[in-house]
């Protein structure tokens, strides 16, 4: 095999170790559903395996289906998340079976495709990047279910940096034009193209993500009790879900705790705040006197490098994410204190955009000027409804296989067992917001 397809051969694997590893339980465990926002496990398991099937084998390799019947099932447009586990759905051993099959023959496929052919499904193994990164996305999933069901385990000793040095609270980002969305990255999804101009006054974001000792003195103000604050919807959520901190934080003895992976410690005051959903960080932005980033702040602060008139795949440059530059992949099962990546800095500055918490922007989820939906409509354009906000930069959970400046997210304003944060900014002239 060719260094490429050892390459994809090696990612491939990285992904269904994850996926091994989080279904690795009792079968109670793994069948249940814990939260009617969320999948049971089995199904997550199963379907990255009918993904793959669909995409891979029989799309990219023209093999025929190896169980049909079961398409239906996995199908996530047909059931929604609060109904599958009415579905007759392949039991743990049975998903495993099944995905073992599918991916050994993906394998046989991987070594016989011409990855230089003219199938853009082919070409820079553009269908083994589409399942990397589904897979990886639902390893994602998978662990905020486990956090919701208060599975003990997943917590890591894994080394992150301390809390870096005090230093400015903003940037300025000086008005001109940048390149948004990429023409040239292969595995990028259908989403983040094509690359447009986008042209931006002047504005100052936060050097760092919204922090736990800050959100705790917006919720100590008052802030969940301050209608102020609160946008219309974001007050009937309010009321609705009776939220009065971050998802999985509680106070007791005069101070705040929070239970992560069934383990239950002190917040930890230095941390970017996660579990949050948009409404929260649109509220808190408000009381801060600011504003959630648009998402073209986001991406211009994150990987426009403005000298040599480029945009960067990482804040820092080029080069593949290293452990000094940003929290990825499960290390920890945490953000990183405030600061830790001094070297993950952005060319304008700014801190901790890639890894550590996702980051709310204020925008909707919607296509860029020239968009054309590759390979299905139903992977971004069906959530093009002006109901989803979009999300930036990956999680501590995310693979770095899924984190690049573009990378675009997106979720419903009300959902928070994502890991999910924010940064605030402001524009340069108070009369523009
Ligand atoms: C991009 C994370 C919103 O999980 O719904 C998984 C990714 N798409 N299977 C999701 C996805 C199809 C998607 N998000
Ligand atoms: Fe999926």
């Amino acid at each position: 095999m060719s260094d490429f397809k050892e390459r994809i051969a090696a990612e491939l694997t990285a992904a269904r170790s994850r996926s091994i590893a989080y279904t690795d339980a009792e079968d109670d465990l793994l069948v249940r559903q814990h939260s009617p926002l969320m999948s049971p496990l089995v199904w997550d398991l199963a379907h990255v395996g009918n993904y793959e099937e669909l995409w891979v084998l029989r799309q990219a390799g023209g093999i025929a289906p190896l169980r049909p019947e079961i398409d239906d099932m996995y199908d996530a447009f047909r059931h929604p998340r609060a109904d599958r586990p009415s579905l007759p759905v392949l039991g743990p051993g049975e998903a495993r079976h099944y995905i073992g099959g599918v991916r050994g023959r993906v394998l046989d496929v991987l070594d016989e495709i011409d990855l230089h052919g003219p199938d853009p499904l082919h070409r820079d193994g553009f269908v083994f990047g589409l399942v990397i990164q589904h897979e990886h996305q639902h390893d994602e999933t998978m662990l905020a279910t486990l956090q919701l069901s208060g599975q003990a385990g997943l917590v890591r000793d894994g080394d992150l940096p301390p809390a870096g040095p005090p230093g400015p609270a903003e940037v300025f980002v000086p008005p001109g034009s940048f390149v948004m969305g990429t023409a040239t990255r292969p595995w990028a999804y259908d989403n983040e193209r094509p690359a447009h101009r986008v042209e931006l006054p002047g504005y100052w974001i936060d050097r760092l993500p919204v922090g736990n000792r800050a959100y705790a003195d917006f919720v100590e103000d008052g802030g969940y009790d301050d209608p102020r604050w609160w946008s219309g919807e974001g007050l009937h959520w309010l009321r609705h879900s009776r939220a009065f901190a971050p998802l999985f934080w509680r106070r007791d003895g005069g101070r705040w705790w929070r239970t992560r992976f069934g383990r239950t410690e002190p917040v930890p005051m230095d941390e970017p705040v996660q579990h949050v959903c948009w409404y929260e960080a649109d509220a808190y932005a408000r009381w801060a006197g600011r504003r959630l980033p648009t998402e073209a702040e986001w991406e211009r602060a994150c990987g426009w490098d403005a000298e040599a008139e480029r945009a960067l795949l990482h804040p820092w440059g080029d080069d593949a994410p290293g452990p000094g530059r940003a929290n990825l992949g499960h290390r920890a099962a945490r953000p990183a204190p405030l600061g830790a990546f001094p070297a993950g800095a952005s060319p304008c500055g700014t801190e901790q955009m890639i890894g550590d918490v996702w980051e709310w922007t204020g925008s909707w989820f919607l296509p860029y000027p020239g968009f054309r939906s590759f390979p299905y409509p139903e992977y971004s354009e069906v959530f093009f409804d002006s109901r989803h906000r979009v999300l930036r930069g990956g999680s501590w959970a995310s693979d770095p296989a899924v984190v690049r400046t573009t990378f675009r997210n997106w979720d419903r304003p009300a959902r928070r067992q994502i890991f999910s944060g924010f940064r605030c900014a402001r524009s340069a002239r108070p009369e523009e917001g």
